[in-house]
């Protein structure tokens, strides 16, 4: 983390007119990085996708930095992830390296799945990103288990499943929040709810946001609901609930987002939605726009010197993903039968 010259001991949030120490200017600083690496990874994400650069689909999480980046915020590096086929966020919020990403989606030996995987198959167990998964909810109870798991070896390390609102339709997701409950497995549920699941809008199936999180509290489930463009509020509800989940009390977040983009790149969302929803969402509600805006007015933020840095940092990781080789063509019957020359590759 980067220091500041001369930090005044406080200064005073414009919109609430609350002081803000130093210690937690420097975490929002960080947070708007956070974010602001998995925008600009995203917006070069979408660059190679137009230029034929990478094969396979993408989903952009695009509107939805917020909740990936507070909540992992409350998370140690042993924890664990699961996530979604809009995962790149949760990704790098967790710690996954940019250069790593990139080199998976361009089919690189040196991708974090070996090039094999593309743009729905992130993993990287080294920092406790368990994986993304194409199956709508399939990683909660993958989450659920892997902290039962960790549980059982002695840690108080903990597991978080990310899900979509569509994931909240799936039988599999209320039947590992009854069994994480009766098992005390240290897992947390986070629900992106971003209006849609595809072309379905959530409210027709739910309600108004924050009615998936009071369903969950009938079940006797500990369970909150957030604003999700609010990365400080997320990282505040996050830890709370984190603490409770350390414990060996399953719980559930909501957090209300946005999604931005089409479905995935392919997807006539003008078909189900006004042309240009997700820019007029956008214009007013950027949680990474609002809270530069936020940052700005401070004496010491340091906003510009981020952007710059971030810039640059994703640029050289794409460079050096671009120069990587790809895998060896003999590479293709790897993992489809176990053995040992696999070694190396596991
Ligand atoms: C079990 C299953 N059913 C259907 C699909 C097809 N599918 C892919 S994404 C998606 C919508 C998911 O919506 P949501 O969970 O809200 O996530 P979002 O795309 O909004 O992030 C569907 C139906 C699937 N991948 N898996
Ligand atoms: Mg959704």
């Amino acid at each position: 983390m980067s220091h500041i010259e001369s930090p005044p001991d406080t200064s005073t949030d414009p919109f609430s007119g609350v002081p803000i120490g130093v210690a937690e200017q420097d975490e929002a600083h960080e947070f708007y990085r956070a974010m602001s690496i998995v925008r600009s990874v995203e917006l070069e994400i979408e660059k190679m996708h137009r230029l034929g650069r990478m094969s396979g689909s993408f989903h952009s999480s695009i509107g939805q930095e917020a909740a990936a980046v507070g909540v992992c915020a409350a998370l140690r590096p042993t924890d664990l992830v699961t996530s979604t086929h809009r995962g790149h966020g949760h990704a790098l919020a967790k710690g996954v390296p940019i250069e790593g990403i990139f080199a998976e989606l361009l089919g690189r030996a040196s991708g974090v799945s070996g090039g094999r995987g593309g743009s729905m198959h992130l993993h990287h167990r080294r920092s406790g990103f368990l994986g993304e998964n194409a199956i709508v909810a399939g990683g909660v109870p993958w989450a659920a288990g892997a902290a039962w798991a960790r549980r059982r070896r002695g840690t108080d390390d903990i597991a978080v499943a990310f899900m979509g609102d569509g994931g909240f339709a799936q039988g599999v997701t209320h039947e590992t929040l009854l069994l994480a409950r009766f098992w005390k497995s240290p897992c947390l549920v986070v629900c992106e709810n971003n209006g849609l699941a595809h072309s379905m809008p959530s409210e027709r199936l739910f309600g108004p946001p924050g009615t998936i999180a009071r369903m969950v509290e009938a079940t006797g489930v500990l369970s909150r609901y957030v604003d999700g463009r609010d990365v400080m509020a997320v990282a505040r509800v996050a830890r709370e609930l984190v603490a409770e989940v350390r414990r060996g009390v399953p719980a559930f977040l909501e957090c209300s987002v946005f999604r931005v983009r089409p479905h995935s790149l392919s997807d006539p969302d003008y078909r189900y939605r006004p042309r240009g929803a997700g820019q007029d969402w956008l214009a007013r509600n950027d949680p990474i726009a609002n809270l530069r805006a936020r940052l700005e007015s401070l004496p010491a933020n340091r906003v510009a010197r981020i952007d710059r840095e971030v810039a640059e940092e994703v640029a050289q990781a794409l460079e050096r993903a671009e120069a990587a080789a790809r895998p060896p063509a003999s590479a293709s019957k790897w993992f489809v039968y176990s053995s040992p020359e696999l070694q190396n590759h596991a």
